[in-house]
């Protein structure tokens, strides 16, 4: 690929009109069949053949998406996965469908045994899960869903019954998680993060022996190109780690890898922002959860932000120290309105700077560093822009006044989301499909951005904070 094009390349092509009536826009009409071919009555698969169960927070970006078709179901889809949730108050990060052959996805319920192995840290009897969990997107998806409907939300009760299984999660993360002693949430599997297969992994990982080959048998190499997917060696690694959760019972504590993340924190952070909204409107007082909210803003900052690169790193927890890999992840955190103003302006320069070059070369944030020795523009988390980062970077330049940028942005996701047909994941320069077509979050953020123009254009809200996407 000619680098020099790509820098010289027009911008982003603005294809997508907007028009007034949002809803018989052609591209919503498109993403609403998306979402309406991936539902399974109670929930949606990010894709049915790449990935044909409930995952967790796929079902929160899916959700956020949903409210604007229909809040019922958007209701659906997060009580679908609570019902799935642990004694121990963890959400899994797979809910398995039951009439789903075994061999469709690796690993399946037979290598995670819930049931039984997850049975003392309070796994559900009646669904299959898996042990690890992913980032918690819900309580903000529960209170955008809630603000699409209030008077549904307030008629179903679907505050009161959630609430108190959002707080149990995020209490399990602050306690259970916090192993590095500071307050932060660590994730024990590359998975957990969301960004699998992310080169800021690949320190900690290289401490931990592969599962030999021989021993599981991937599934996902017949849905995507090989030269695309994590390597077997990769996965031997997920495999161990995964095992020895497993066979440990789920019990939280003295694994082999042990990182606390940036985006992660970061949407925890605001998941409990919204969880005090969630409070205070069934009638409790909100204040000591923004404050912790902001305790632990604190804690970011101070764990993990790098001063002299602008932006945030990983923290490996076993060996102590920063991974000196830029991720997308470290610019997540934008999205937190509680950011010192130096740290804001900081990581703008950054998402807009050579590494990640938003607005110049590149139509998304990549997923990785451009200059990077591991970049790959099609490699999974190594280099492709994914739509719900986008999204989380979208808002974080909205929360901080960038309403340019955040505008640039919204028109490359739609436009791309367009082109690509709601692709997994695209290739950060040219904009070229990834991974599975018709990809659940892509389509349902899709219908979540084309709303938020709609409401700009209509001149019905211009604060995106007070309105109608929270
Ligand atoms: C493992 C479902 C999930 C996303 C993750 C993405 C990918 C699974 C996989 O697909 O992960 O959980 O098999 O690679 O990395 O973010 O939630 O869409």
């Amino acid at each position: 690929m000619d680098r020099t094009a790509q820098l010289t390349a027009p911008a982003v092509p603005h294809t997508v009109v907007y028009e007034p009536d949002t809803a018989t826009h052609p591209l919503h009409v498109r993403a609403a069949r998306v979402l309406a071919d991936n539902w399974t009555g109670a929930s949606t698969v990010p894709s049915h053949g790449l990935y044909p169960h409930q995952w967790s927070w796929d079902s929160a970006f899916i959700a956020i998406g949903l409210r604007h078709l229909s809040p019922l179901r958007a209701q659906t889809e997060l009580e679908t996965l609570l019902d799935a949730q642990w004694g121990d108050g963890r959400i899994p990060h797979i809910v398995f469908n039951p009439s789903v052959p075994l061999d469709a996805y690796f690993p399946s319920p037979d290598f995670w045994r819930s049931s039984t192995a997850g049975r003392a840290a309070g796994a559900p009897r009646t669904v299959q899960t898996s042990g690890i969990v992913q980032p918690p997107v819900h309580a903000l998806a529960a209170w955008l869903v809630h603000r699409a409907d209030p008077g549904l939300s307030r008629a179903r009760g679907f505050l009161t019954r959630v609430y108190p299984r959002l707080a149990a999660w995020h209490r399990y993360l602050l306690h259970r998680r916090d192993l590095g002693g500071a307050g932060l949430a660590s994730v024990v599997h590359p998975w957990e993060q969301g960004m699998d297969n992310s080169p800021s992994w690949d320190l900690p990982l290289s401490r931990v022996t592969p599962a030999p080959a021989r021993s599981f048998r991937r599934a996902d190499l017949a849905h995507g190109a090989p030269e695309d997917r994590p390597t077997d060696l990769d996965y031997g690694r997920y495999v161990r780690l995964a095992t020895d959760y497993r066979d440990g019972e789920y019990a939280d504590g003295d694994g082999e890898f042990a990182v606390e993340d940036p985006a992660f924190n970061a949407l925890l952070i605001a998941s409990e922002h919204a969880l005090a909204r969630i409070a205070r409107e069934l009638g409790a007082p909100g204040t000591a959860r923004h404050a912790r909210a902001e305790r632990l803003t604190t804690a970011l900052v101070e764990r993990l932000w790098d001063p002299a690169e602008g932006m945030f790193f990983c923290r490996d927890v076993r060996e102590g120290g920063l991974i000196p890999e830029r991720g997308v992840s470290g610019l997540i955190p934008l999205l937190l309105p509680g950011l010192p103003r130096e740290t804001t302006a900081a990581l703008i320069r950054t998402t807009t700077g050579p590494h990640f070059g938003l607005g110049s070369t590149t139509r998304l944030v990549p997923s990785y560093d451009l200059l990077g020795e591991a970049f790959d523009p099609h490699r999974y988390w190594r280099g492709p822009a994914w739509f719900n980062t986008a999204w989380l970077m979208e808002r974080g330049l909205r929360t901080h006044g960038e309403h340019e940028r955040a505008d640039a942005l919204r028109r490359a996701v739609l436009a791309t989301a367009d082109s690509s047909d709601f692709a997994e994941y695209v290739d950060p320069y040219t904009g070229e499909a990834c991974g599975a077509t018709g990809f659940s979050w892509t389509a349902a953020l899709t219908l979540d951005l084309l709303h938020d123009d709609s409401m700009h254009s209509t001149g019905h809200v211009t604060d995106v904070r007070g309105g109608n996407r929270g």
